[in-house]
């Protein structure tokens, strides 16, 4: 009679087939899920081309509800970014690119203009700017292509300018725009990421104006934002209700870009 329920142990050789069998199983079936992942994404429709254009609909669905996320349960105005002590910051400030930004600028007949909520208009001069009370800051400044440096900035805290020209009731929009003077480039943040304390506009680097490559005269400094919502050279100033266009979130990149 054959006995029923009792298994020959496996040998040695036996027990590692069957695991080489089961990993590759494994490992298979996880290559064929990402590979139908990817796939998916892949052949998933590109978003209508707005504000934010160039990326597959659900990627673009996943960042907007992650910034969502941050906006509403990260994000906080008094949560400040961490600072060094001046004496580390680089000398070798790294220079990316200058779209909207090129060849040399007259600091002297440039002029910021700020587009008020009624459509008035403010034109400011460097040394208005430079009257008002100046901040630095040295923290890690991150662009998305993957390198970050301790660097030192100053200039006026974003939220002084806006008290010091009254722009109060521009501030209870929800987006803050920036171009530079020939609208070459352009970003939109939202107010509360530009009202943060540590945002600047800023006129200095290492204590001394601005280079040229740098954004001479004026440019945004961001803390809680990768590097490419740091517009150099900035032109106008606008406020608004809706995203303001954006020339990376224009290619693909996330309209929120926080840090
Ligand atoms: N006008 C303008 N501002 C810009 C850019 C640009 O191409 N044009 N590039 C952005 C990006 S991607 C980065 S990382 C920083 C780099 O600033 P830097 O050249 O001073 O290092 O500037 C940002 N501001
Ligand atoms: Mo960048």
């Amino acid at each position: 009679m054959k006995q029923k329920g009792i298994k020959k142990p496996l040998t040695v050789e036996q027990q590692i087939k069957r695991r080489n069998f089961l990993s590759f199983g494994v490992f298979g079936l996880l290559g064929a899920t990402a590979y139908g992942g990817w796939r998916w994404l892949y052949n998933a429709p590109a978003e209508t081309p707005g504000v934010t254009a160039g990326a597959r609909l659900p990627l673009r669905r996943a960042l907007n509800k992650t910034e969502l996320f941050f906006r509403r349960l990260v994000f906080n105005e008094t949560h400040l970014v961490k600072t060094y002590p001046v004496e580390m910051a680089t000398k070798n400030v790294r220079h990316n690119e200058d779209i909207g930004a090129e060849g040399e600028i007259d600091a002297g007949a440039w002029r910021l203009e700020v587009i008020k909520k009624d459509g008035s208009r403010l034109n400011v001069s460097l040394p208005e700017i430079q009257a008002l009370p100046k901040t630095d800051l040295v923290f890690d400044f991150k662009c998305v292509e993957g390198w970050d440096q301790i660097q030192h900035w100053g200039g006026v805290r974003f939220i002084d300018f806006i008290n010091h020209f009254g722009l109060q009731e521009e501030i209870k929009m929800d987006y803050v725009g920036l171009m530079t003077p020939d609208k070459g480039y352009y970003v939109g943040l939202d107010t509360s990421s530009a009202i943060h304390p540590q945002t600047l506009l800023a006129y200095e680097m290492n204590g001394k104006p601005l280079p040229t490559q740098h954004g001479k005269p004026l440019r945004l400094i961001i803390p809680v934002k990768y590097g490419i919502k740091n517009l150099k050279r900035i032109g106008t100033i606008t406020f608004s209700n809706q995203r303001p266009p954006d020339y990376w979130a224009e290619h693909g990149y996330d309209y929120y870009s926080g840090l």
